[in-house]
């Protein structure tokens, strides 16, 4: 167990917020997730520890780079490539407030010239696979085939998954990726990892009765329990994480900001803690 609000990873964890929903396919909203996720997370109602007991407020173990600007002459995938490079930079391993689900692509461009060998643990109710969605390679359905096509991990599992259809299981066979329907899920799996890993995390991969603050809500999924538990327990280094998809106009209790910020606390805590 790591000491408390201590990291021999050189520059910490920076959370960095990518308020980016202009590749959703079916409701926009979610560029407006991360200031409610940062509320969640610095709020008294609740203190700043992970269940790992690493204290998330003491000083040097999370910083916050805030949000990157959306607008200006570049490409929105070109701003978030280069808002990730400079935290890796600068020693930092980014955890990433989405925004939709495209995000994860450019991020990974940039994580993946740090690490040569690189595996991507994916939670999603959805593959994510399309080769292109309504006309747009870069939709939000699409974010894993651009993946895997560049090559920018060298193993991709998807757990979660409960919309596979024809066309993206043609891509995951193509891809060679691990697929985990929640169907076969066993909530008793421990994922283990020999080279770094990257977790990507859309919310959506939750039940919504637990989430509900979700562009696409999809029933029969893990409990908030059941994702904190593999994430816990999961063997390897975890060199950077995002969390995605949530979105607030489908949250009218607040409840999934909430749950967003628990599950941000304990990604943090499972990268921090360099001795699973
Ligand atoms: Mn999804």
């Amino acid at each position: 167990m790591a000491q408390s609000g201590q990291s021999s990873r050189g520059g910490g964890v920076v959370v960095l917020g990518l308020p980016y929903d202009g590749s959703s396919s079916f409701l926009r909203g979610a560029a407006a997730a991360p200031p409610l996720i940062r509320a969640a997370l610095n709020s008294d109602a609740t203190n700043g520890w992970s269940e790992s007991q690493i204290d998330m407020r003491a000083p040097g173990a999370v910083r916050d780079a805030g949000d990157i600007s959306v607008d200006g002459p570049e490409d929105i995938r070109t701003r978030i490539e280069t808002a990730v490079a400079a935290v890796l930079a600068g020693g930092g391993h980014p955890l990433c407030l989405g925004g939709d689900h495209s995000v994860t692509y450019p991020v990974l461009r940039a994580v993946r010239r740090h690490f040569p060998r690189l595996a991507l643990l994916q939670f999603d109710a959805h593959s994510d696979l399309y080769d292109s969605f309504e006309g747009d390679r870069y939709s939000h359905a699409c974010p894993f085939a651009r993946i895997m096509e560049e090559r920018l991990v060298d193993r991709l599992i998807q757990v979660g998954i409960r919309t596979m259809n024809p066309h993206q299981r043609a891509q995951a066979d193509r891809f060679g990726v691990e697929v985990i329907t929640m169907e076969e899920w066993d909530a008793t799996q421990i994922f283990s990892f020999d080279t770094p890993v990257y977790v990507s995390i859309d919310l959506d991969v939750l039940d919504p009765a637990f989430a509900p603050g979700l562009s696409h809500r999809e029933p029969g999924g893990l409990s908030v329990r059941e994702l904190l538990r593999v994430i816990q327990r999961m063997r390897g280094e975890v060199v950077g994480g995002d969390v995605v998809e949530f979105n607030p106009t489908q949250d009218p209790s607040g409840v999934t900001a909430w749950v967003a910020a628990k599950i941000v606390r304990e990604l943090a805590a499972r990268m921090l803690d360099v001795s699973r």
